[in-house]
């Protein structure tokens, strides 16, 4: 039989960072609240949880790399929403910021969550940030304790 590493689903104790782009804070707060909610619902305690706003989801990953090399948490959360119709550099934006992100994770071990809606227009953020589409902050708060688990399994096996 092999052996499965599981992650324990319970976010009791996790110390959790969330790096919130301010640019279409219209989008971004409802990302923020639904990551909030969830952590909070899976047993994170609300001191247990940093919050940090930037400028823009360009600047998500410099500091969500300060954070993960502070040694101070489990898991980075990084919040955004890129427009394509509000921006003649979305493809910039948002590649660079999906590519830092992975880079953080990658290069400090602490995961680093991509959490940044890339839509073509306001609607379709404003669907996946509590509306019909759901809410991505909501998965992101999942993903956060569930790598960070998964890694504390992985060190403890
Ligand atoms: N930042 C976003 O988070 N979303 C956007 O849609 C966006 N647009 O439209 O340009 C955006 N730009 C700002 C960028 O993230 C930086 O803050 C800015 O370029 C300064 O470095």
């Amino acid at each position: 039989m092999p052996k499965e590493l599981k992650a324990n689903m319970n976010g009791q104790g996790l110390q959790i960072g969330v790096v919130v782009a301010r640019f279409n804070e219209i989008i971004t707060r409802k990302l923020l609240d639904s990551a909030v909610e969830t952590l909070v619902r899976h047993g994170v305690r609300d001191e247990d949880i940093t919050v940090s706003w930037v400028p823009g989801s360009f600047e998500l990953p410099v500091v969500a790399k300060a954070l993960a090399k502070s040694g101070r948490f489990h898991a980075i959360i990084c919040l955004g929403a890129v427009i394509r119709g509000e921006t003649s550099h979305y493809d910039m934006v948002a590649g660079q910021s999906a590519s830092g992100i992975s880079s953080v994770g990658l290069e400090t071990g602490i995961p680093a969550i991509f959490g940044v809606l890339t839509t073509e227009n306001m609607e379709q953020a404003l669907n996946r940030s509590g509306g019909k589409a759901g809410n991505m902050g909501a998965n992101t708060a999942v993903a956060a304790i569930e790598t960070a688990r998964i890694i504390e399994a992985a060190n403890t096996a």
